[in-house]
C-alpha cells in the first residue's frame, strides 16, 4: 500500500515543518514539500501534528505483581498503546531467582507477547542474580536483540545486592549496553512498613509514607557510585522527586553518562491522592510513590532543560477488585497504575500546549531519545526516508476528558479520570498500515518483535 500524507507539520527533535510524507510498503520513501500523488493514496493531515510512532520504553503487561495478575495483557494494553500513538512497546521480562537462565525468562516473556501484540515490542531483561555463566547469558541477549537490562533494588523477586549489581553493571558496560534501575532503598522501607504495622496504619494514605523521597534519592546515590567504580552507563528509571534527581546531576557533573526517565503520574498527580475517600487511594499506588507538588515542578523544568531522556509510563495495570487484595492491609495492594494510552495525550496537553515544554522535546522524549536509547534509531524514532512508516497524527484542536468508561484499558480505573485532553490521536500507521484511523483502532494484532541494537546516545 502507498499513501501520501499533504500538507501536516512533521515534527523531529530540531523543527517542525509543513511537509508531505511518501509511505511505501512498510517504510517512508520521501518526506517533502508538494510530492506528487502518482499511485499513492492522498490523505489530507493539514492542520495535524505528525510525530514519529512514540516509543514506550516501560510497560509491565501480563505480570504477576503480589498474589494477582496486571488485568492488562499485551493483546488489550497494546490496543491501548497504539490508540495513544505509541507503535513500539519495551516490557520488561524477567529472570527468576533460584537458578534459573535470562533465557528461560525471555522465552516466557515471548510466550505471553508473540502473536497478540497490536504494536511492534521488544523486551529488556531483568538479571535478578549473578553466576558463573550471567557474562555468556548477557551475550546471548544482545545476539537476540536484546541490549537494555534491568535491575531492582528493592522487591524481595527481584533484588540485586551491591556486588552483583557491580559484577552486572561492569559487564553491561564493557558490551556497550546499559541496564535501567529501580532506586528505592529496600530495608528503611521494610522498617517503615513495620512501625506502620505495629501502629495500626494500614490504610493506603500510609502507601508514601513508607517509601519516602529520601529512599530513592539514598538509592539513586547507592547506584551511581558503583556504577561509577564498575565505569557503566545507568539509567535512572520512573525517576520522581527532586532529590533523587539531584543525585543524578551530581554523578553528571562528576562525567558519569546517567540517563533518566519519568512518567505522566509522576508530572500530573501529587500525593494527595492517597487521601482520598473510600479507599479511592489504593489506584494510586505505585512504587515509586506519587510525590510532591514541588517535584512535578522539578521534573518539568527538568524536561525543558532536557535532563530528563525520556517519559514513559511504568504501565501495571489492575482492576479496583485486585486493588481491594489491600483492603486492610496497603502493602498487599498490587501496585502500578496504566498510562500507555494517554502518555502522548497528556504530554501534549500539560506540557506543549501549557508552554512547559516545546513540541520538538516532546518529540526527543516520546521518540527519538528512546529510539537512540534502545538501539532502533534511525528504523523508528524519526519521519524519514528509510525509517519505519511508523506515524502518529494528532490533532491539536481535539477536546476529551479521560475516562474509565471509555478508555481502551481492562480496568474499571484511571488515575487520570477527568483530566481534560486538549488534542486527540486522530491516525496512527504502525510500519505503514493504518492501524488508528479517526481514533478508532481499525487494525489488530501487526505487531512484531523487533530485535535491537546497542544504545546511540
Ligand atoms: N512499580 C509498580 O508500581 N508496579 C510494577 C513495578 C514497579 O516497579
Ligand atoms: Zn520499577
Ligand atoms: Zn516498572
Amino acid at each position: 500500500m502507498k499513501y501520501l500524507l499533504k500538507n501536516g507539520t512533521v515534527v523531529t527533535g530540531e523543527k517542525s515543518e509543513q511537509l508531505d510524507i511518501l509511505v511505501e510498503g512498510e517504510k517512508i520513501v520521501q518526506v517533502g514539500k508538494n510530492l506528487p500523488s502518482e499511485e499513492a493514496q492522498e490523505i489530507d493531515v493539514s492542520g495535524k501534528i505528525l510525530f514519529p510512532g512514540f516509543i514506550d520504553g516501560h510497560t509491565h503487561f501480563d505480570l504477576e505483581v503480589a498474589g494477582t495478575v496486571t488485568a492488562d495483557d499485551f493483546e488489550t494494553g497494546t490496543k491501548a498503546a497504539i490508540l495513544g500513538g505509541t507503535t513500539f512497546v519495551i516490557d520488561y521480562a524477567s529472570q527468576d531467582k533460584g537458578g534459573h537462565t535470562l533465557k528461560e525468562g525471555l522465552d516466557k516473556w515471548h510466550k505471553k507477547a508473540d502473536d497478540k501484540c497490536s504494536c511492534d515490542y521488544s523486551f529488556h531483561m531483568s538479571i535478578v542474580e549473578w553466576n558463573e555463566n550471567t557474562e555468556q547469558e548477557i551475550q546471548d541477549m544482545i545476539d537476540h536483540g536484546i541490549t537494555s537490562f534491568k535491575l531492582y533494588m528493592t522487591y524481595p523477586a527481584m533484588i540485586v545486592n551491591d556486588c552483583d549489581m557491580y559484577k552486572i553493571l561492569k559487564k553491561l558496560g564493557k558490551c556497550g549496553c546499559f541496564a535501567g534501575v529501580h532506586c528505592e532503598n529496600a530495608g528503611v522501607i521494610d522498617a517503615l512498613i513495620a512501625e506502620a504495622k505495629k501502629e495500626g496504619r494500614l490504610g493506603p494514605e500510609n502507601h508514601p509514607l513508607v517509601r519516602p523521597d529520601t529512599m530513592e534519592a539514598e538509592a539513586v546515590h547507592r547506584l551511581l557510585v558503583i556504577a561509577r567504580e564498575a565505569d557503566a552507563p545507568v539509567m535512572v528509571v520512573h525517576l520522581t522527586n527532586k532529590k533523587a534527581f539531584e543525585e543524578v546531576m551530581h554523578a553528571r557533573a562528576n562525567g558519569q553518562k546517567v540517563y533518566a526517565e519519568t512518567c505522566p503520574q509522576y508530572l500530573l498527580l501529587d500525593d494527595s491522592v492517597y487521601t482520598k475517600p473510600d479507599f479511592q487511594g489504593a489506584v494510586y499506588v505505585c512504587a515509586p510513590p506519587i510525590r510532591k507538588k514541588e517535584d512535578q515542578d522539578c521534573l518539568w523544568e527538568a524536561l525543558s532543560r532536557e535532563d530528563i531522556q525520556t517519559v514513559a509510563t511504568d504501565q501495571c495495570s489492575f482492576t479496583l477488585a485486585q486493588k481491594a487484595l489491600g483492603k486492610d492491609d496497603f502493602t498487599k495492594i498490587p501496585g502500578g497504575l496504566p498510562g500507555v494510552q494517554t502518555r502522548g495525550t497528556l504530554l501534549y496537553t500539560y506540557g506543549v500546549k501549557e508552554g512547559r515544554i516545546t513540541q520538538e522535546q516532546m518529540c526527543k522524549l516520546l521518540s527519538e531519545n528512546p529510539a537512540k536509547l534502545y538501539g532502533v534509531y534511525p528504523q523508528k524514532g524519526v519521519l524519514a526516508p528509510g525509517s519505519d512508516a511508523d506515524i502518529v497524527v494528532l490533532d491539536p484542536e481535539k477536546e476529551s476528558v479521560i475516562s474509565a468508561a471509555t478508555h481502551a484499558y481492562n480496568t474499571d480505573n484511571n488515575p487520570f479520570e477527568g483530566m481534560r485532553l486538549r488534542c486527540g490521536i486522530d491516525k496512527v500507521f504502525l510500519r505503514g498500515s493504518l492501524t488508528v484511523d479517526d481514533g478508532r483502532l481499525v487494525k489488530e494484532k501487526l505487531g512484531k518483535y523487533i530485535a535491537r541494537g546497542k544504545k546511540q546516545m
